[in-house]
């Protein structure tokens, strides 16, 4: 349909969503951040995603785990705190965290949820229990998305705004419909999505798709082949929590994110070439990307 309202995301376009920082600013007013992240074998994402919602710029930020995890995430990581919770026998996240979690929500200004979470049923059933009962803005990506497959409609009972980070194969899941499906239409399903659900979906890939729920629709010429490499995706979920938690809005938080990202891996890409980076090269360049924006 020809009267979709799309935009391309432009570097004027995006700069203009940012204000300078307030010389009297103070770390409070940039937003806390809780990552709800890892799991035993992929400690990795979660410190990605950590990393990348410090390097968008958030005041502080806060990375909760299986607790047999914390000692060596923290060991990594000197600016973000971190908090182990209780965790099951194969080392991820237990249902008895879900409260604990839900405690320290209270204390945050945005969520990310699913990076390298893990999926086991056990996580499942908690993701599930705890969606209904979110008041925070929220992104929900990778496991935490696989975790709602079949179970969709729960976004609808959040208390908050909720923004997706699909790639083409977790929204084949979500969707129950093939990738090759996705991938023939991405700007009508990402929109479809957008609606049903009633939150920002963003289906990442050649093209990233920033669909709103009001039908609009975003699309990112940032970023290249070079950022098919494991944990791209965990970056851009911090990137977008932070802009969420700095008070963006979903749409805005999600689309400045997606195009900031995308440029940082651009300037890897220039720097390094697309074969030999790595997501870890991205989140080196997400504060030069930023810096193009002041
Ligand atoms: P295929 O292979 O083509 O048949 P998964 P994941 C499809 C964590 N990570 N276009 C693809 O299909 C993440 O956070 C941890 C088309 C395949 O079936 C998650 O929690 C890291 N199809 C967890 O790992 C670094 C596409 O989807 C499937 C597609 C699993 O996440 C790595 C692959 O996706 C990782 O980030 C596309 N563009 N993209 C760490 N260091 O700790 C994907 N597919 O099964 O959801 O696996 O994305 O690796
Ligand atoms: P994930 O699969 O969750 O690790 O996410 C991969 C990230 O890299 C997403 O932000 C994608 O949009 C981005 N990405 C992967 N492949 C490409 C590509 N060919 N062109 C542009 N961006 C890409
Ligand atoms: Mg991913």
């Amino acid at each position: 349909s020809s009267e979709i309202y799309r935009q391309l995301l432009t570097a004027e376009g995006v700069a203009a969503w940012f204000a300078p920082r307030k010389p009297d600013s103070h770390k409070g007013i940039y937003g806390r951040v809780l990552v709800v992240a890892g799991c035993r074998g992929m400690v990795g994402a979660a410190r990605l995603a950590s990393m990348g919602a410090l390097r968008a710029g958030a005041g502080l930020v806060t990375l909760a785990l299986p607790g047999s995890l914390q000692p060596v995430a923290a060991s990594q990581m000197d600016e973000v705190m971190t908090l182990g919770l209780p965790e099951t026998g194969e080392g991820s996240l237990a249902g008895a965290a879900l409260d604990l979690i839900l405690e320290r929500c209270q204390q945050a200004d945005a969520l990310v949820l699913g990076p390298g979470i893990g999926t086991e049923p056990e996580t499942r059933q908690w993701v599930q229990e705890l969606l209904p009962q979110l008041a925070l803005p929220s992104v929900i990506d990778a496991d935490g998305l696989n975790a709602l497959a079949g179970a969709a409609e729960l976004w609808k009972q959040a208390k908050a705004p909720m923004i997706i980070t699909p790639h083409p194969g977790e929204l084949s899941r979500l969707l129950n419909t093939p990738v090759q499906e996705i991938q023939k239409d991405r700007i009508e399903t990402a929109r479809d999505a957008a609606h049903q659900w009633k939150l920002v979906t963003v289906l990442k890939g050649a093209g990233t798709v920033i669909a709103t729920p009001d039908g609009d629709v975003y699309i990112n010429p940032t970023g290249n082949p070079g950022m098919a490499t494991g944990g791209s995706g965990d970056i851009l979920a911090g990137m977008t929590a932070s802009l969420l938690a700095q008070g963006f809005q979903p749409e805005r938080a999600a689309a400045a994110a997606v195009y900031l990202h995308g440029l940082a891996g651009d300037l890897a890409a220039r720097e390094l070439g697309q074969a030999g980076m790595i997501a870890g090269d991205i989140l080196r360049y997400v504060p030069a990307a930023f810096k193009s924006m002041e």
